[in-house]
């Protein structure tokens, strides 16, 4: 197991020289500036590579092994507009970065909106503060904010209710701020923010696609790109859903073992990986983690490794300590060492702990949400003492 870090780039307020201290070895990194759909030079690639590869002297290598995410443009999941030219540029890219020796690409497919929260700060009980989503804050924001067309729907009547009091109860800076936390897309989401009304125009441009046809889509794109990931080696890595059903009415397609399992059957060239995020499928409580992780055990190659804690009804979520959700931190790891033995070095997976809290000094400090420098280094410090004690030292 490879010791990864995901790291925003040089504005980021963690440093690569933080990035050492913690033990990581592997950064996992994407040209964050590059617009959506703008095809990545190979020099481009190259120079940030060469920043993260610098070692200064007496210090440990870091390695950019993964690049999470090259993100594929909405035209491309709706198959409209310029899909053809998108994915052309995508592979652009993505052969700029295997020029580059990066063996790893991690994307999603998402639509319109990529991972989703109602609160970035949710104070927990040890007083640091964590992610979350809660259905009724998600309903609320759904109905009376975004107003989206057909929702109504789509609520019990309960749902209904209980949503209509949240919003009544909601001043205006909490209206503002669950708006600007859902449309602003959070940090290394491949997905453009957005307007409100500018929202509802790209949820109207989904008419039509249900989660057979956008299944149907990923399929084609699969097809169109795993030819040249193959012939240069790279692994590419499909990101579950994160929370791992549809939200605004529009489908989703990498939530559970059967969304995989029908993805792999339609394309099944090595290239077609998988990134196995506990903290996304997690927080369905019908997904078996370590099952999962044995079943697909030789498409993973890119690993997230996080927890959530289901609230209420299972429907809500907070993001726990990394040992302390829902999940089996210790049977995941052990299926996920059992793949790994069989492989030679270059082939092992990489892992990053996924989110963390923001704790200590972080509390004070700015952060990029879900990504503060303690709170992932918790998180790391225990999953690697868990693999040393499955008798695997990290590399
Ligand atoms: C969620 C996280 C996200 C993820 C993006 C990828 O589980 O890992 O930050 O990296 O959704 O686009
Ligand atoms: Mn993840």
């Amino acid at each position: 197991m490879r010791q990864g870090w995901r790291w925003f780039g040089p504005e980021a307020p963690v440093t690569l020289d933080e990035v050492r201290q913690t033990g990581a070895t592997n950064i996992v990194s994407s040209l964050h500036q590059v617009p959506i759909g703008r095809v990545w030079t190979e020099a481009e690639v190259a120079e940030r590579k060469s920043l993260i590869e610098t070692t200064p002297a007496g210090r440990s290598p870091l390695t950019w092994s993964v690049v999470e995410s090259i993100p594929i443009p909405d035209a491309v999941k709706r198959m409209g507009g310029k899909a053809r030219s998108e994915i052309e540029a995508w592979i652009a890219s993505l052969e700029a970065v295997a020029a580059c020796d990066i063996p790893i690409v991690c994307y999603n497919f998402m639509p319109v909106v990529d991972w989703t929260r109602t609160e970035l700060d949710y104070e927990i009980e040890t007083g640091a503060t964590a992610m979350r989503f809660d259905q009724e804050r998600y309903a609320a924001f759904d109905l009376h904010i975004l107003q989206r067309a057909g929702a109504e729907a789509e609520y019990s009547p309960e749902d209904r209710a209980r949503a209509r009091a949240v919003y009544e109860a909601m001043s205006e800076a909490e209206i503002a701020e669950i708006t600007r936390i859902i449309t602003s897309a959070l940090p290394g989401s491949t997905t453009e923010p957005m307007t409100v009304p500018g929202f509802r125009d790209k949820l109207a441009q989904y008419a039509g696609i249900d989660a057979a046809k956008l299944r149907q889509h990923l399929v084609e794109f699969l097809e169109a790109v795993t030819p040249a990931a193959e012939a240069r080696g790279v692994k590419l890595t499909l990101h579950p859903d994160d929370p791992p059903r549809p939200l605004f009415g529009l489908p989703r397609i990498a939530s559970t073992a059967d969304d995989y399992a029908a993805l792999f059957d339609a394309v099944p060239s090595p290239a077609n990986g998988m990134c196995y995020c506990t903290g996304s499928l997690g927080v369905r409580a019908d997904n078996d983690l370590p099952a999962i992780a044995r079943r697909f055990a030789e498409r993973i190659h890119f690993v997230h490794l996080r927890a959530t804690k289901r609230e209420g009804d299972g429907r809500s979520f907070h993001e726990s300590a990394h040992l302390e959700g829902d999940v089996d931190m210790v049977a995941v790891l052990k299926e996920l060492v059992a793949e790994d033995r069989k492989r030679d070095a270059a082939s092992q997976m990489v892992f990053r702990s996924d989110h963390g809290h923001r704790m200590l000094d972080d509390l004070a400090k700015t952060v990029t949400p879900g990504y503060p420098a303690i709170g992932r280094m918790r998180g790391l410090a225990e999953l690697r003492g868990i693999l040393y004690a499955l008798g695997v030292v990290p590399n």
